[in-house]
């Protein structure tokens, strides 16, 4: 532990510094304000003892300054000692940013009381900063899990839902058109009867990043809508656009090569619809939207597969 003693009486910050020697605290001295502070900057002291009247800069100015010095999160204790007795001086050095005000001659035993009572209320204070820290972190964490698919690591239902109610409702203001891609793979019953769950997993794993890749505008979102059904939103884009991001998204799927031996192609392979809209307040939701990409879909599986239909 570093203390930081501030006094302009030679005397009294010697005796002070010994005090504090003795509790085993080593003690840094200024005479002067400009002096503090520059080594309270330096040093950073886990304790400060302030004098009020010194030349240049007083206690009440230094501990105000220093208070400024303190970055997020941090505290140091500030224990004024002074000659000044009146309650009036008191209130001032408390509002300025001191935590104790004691009027000297302090007594030994005193100084040692308040500096081991300053201690307590750091430790306490510092156990609850990193307490903090920890639930932030978790809590980031948590929003990150419950945002993201468990298996493929790309946006899940409820991220996709939050995601294209507020895409809808961005759409209504700019009267923007807003596309969606819905993505089925395909005969991949029989391709997890086939090659087993595990590896059934692992196909969901490279289609997925396929989509993420695809769906490659800043705007653009990618997510597992359930099984082995993805879904991909395309803010601000019309429907040959968005057409021509699901050829893309398909061919990249067949140019992962993974064979399915019971599909037609051999290749594992993705159908997909297309829907576009321009949002309007009048339609309500984007219900429709996923509606029409479903039925597009569902042309895409009836006219053989492997195909993109609008
Ligand atoms: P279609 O071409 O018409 O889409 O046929 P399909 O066999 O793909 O369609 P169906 O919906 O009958 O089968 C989907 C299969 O996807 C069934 C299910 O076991 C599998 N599946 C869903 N979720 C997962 C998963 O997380 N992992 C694995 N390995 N398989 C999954
Ligand atoms: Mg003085
Ligand atoms: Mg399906
Ligand atoms: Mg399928």
């Amino acid at each position: 532990m570093k203390a930081l003693v501030i006094d302009d009486t030679l005397t009294s910050s010697t005796v002070i510094s010994h005090q504090l020697r003795k509790m085993g605290i080593e003690a840094l001295t200024a005479a002067d304000g400009a002096t503090g502070i520059e080594l309270f900057k330096e040093h950073r002291p886990d304790l400060v003892l302030l004098d009020v009247i010194m030349p240049g800069i007083d206690g009440y100015e230094t501990a105000k300054r220093m208070r400024q010095l303190e970055r997020d999160g941090e505290w140091t204790p500030i224990i004024f000692l002074t000659a000044r007795t009146n309650d009036e001086d008191l209130e001032r050095g408390i509002a300025v940013g001191g935590d104790d005000y004691l009027v000297k001659p302090v007594s030994e035993i005193v100084l040692n009381a308040k500096v081991r009572a300053m201690q307590r209320i750091a430790q306490m204070r510092y156990s609850l900063v990193v307490l903090t820290r920890r639930l932030d972190e978790a809590n980031r964490e948590l929003l990150r899990l419950s945002s993201v698919d468990g298996l493929t690591g790309i946006s899940n239902r409820r991220q996709f839902d939050e995601f294209l109610q507020r895409e809808w409702a961005r759409g209504v203001r700019s009267a923007a058109p807003l596309s969606l891609l819905m993505c089925d793979v395909d005969s991949f019953k029989q391709y997890n009867d086939f090659y087993g769950h595990q590896t059934g997993d692992e196909c969901l794993r490279s289609v997925a990043a396929v989509l993420k890749e695809g769906a490659r505008r800043p705007a653009d979102m990618a997510a597992r809508y359930g099984g082995e059904e993805f879904a991909v939103i395309l803010p601000d884009t019309a429907l040959d656009g968005a057409l021509q991001v699901a050829e893309e998204l398909r061919l990249g799927v067949e140019a992962l090569a993974i064979p399915h031996g019971v599909a037609e192609l051999g290749l594992v392979s993705i159908s997909i619809g297309v829907a576009c809209t321009i949002p309007r307040r009048e339609r309500g939701t984007a219900e429709q939207l996923l509606g029409d990409a479903d039925s597009a879909l569902y042309q895409a599986k009836q006219s053989g597969r492997n195909r993109v239909m609008p």
